[in-house]
């Protein structure tokens, strides 16, 4: 059964290039409620725990150097079939094949610096949520 919810965040090349408040837009404007919001930083160590999913991958140490090189934003998402709907509305992992007006086409520069993540499942969605917010912070 499709999920109601998913979890995404804002990478540090999207706060860097400061699109936070166009993607929250592009995000509130595809059908999306924004049920929980932070603004914050990974560090290495909390980066490496939210991937651990690629250690061993060549681009894992890239990944978490990048990932805990600036500020994020995270964010719980609303809406119904939200897993999928969201995967579409980021596009393809490498913005060079996201198709034009996804999120990653419009905002990012590469497959490392893709600007948003989108949880890939249900019960990567609820696990994911659950590491960036409290019981009090999610309602
Ligand atoms: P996605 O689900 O689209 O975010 O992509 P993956 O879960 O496959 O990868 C997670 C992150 O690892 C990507 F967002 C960027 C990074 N990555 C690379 O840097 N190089 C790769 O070849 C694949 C992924």
């Amino acid at each position: 059964m499709a999920t109601n919810r998913t979890f995404t965040m804002i990478k540090p090349d999207g706060v860097e290039n400061d699109h936070i408040g166009a993607i929250l837009n592009d995000i509130t404007k595809g059908g999306f409620k924004i049920i929980a919001l932070k603004y914050t930083k990974l560090t290495a160590e909390t980066a490496g725990e939210f991937y651990a999913v690629h250690k061993g991958r060549p681009f894992y140490n890239d990944l978490v150097s990048f990932m805990s090189s600036g500020p994020i934003v995270a964010a719980i998402l609303e809406k119904d079939n939200a897993v999928e709907d969201f995967r579409t509305l980021i596009g393809a992992t490498d913005p060079a094949k996201a198709d034009a007006g996804t999120l990653r086409n419009k905002y990012a520069k590469s497959i490392e610096a893709n600007t948003v993540h989108g949880s890939d499942s249900d019960e990567n969605a609820a696990i994911e949520g659950n590491f960036f917010f409290s019981q009090f912070e999610r309602f």
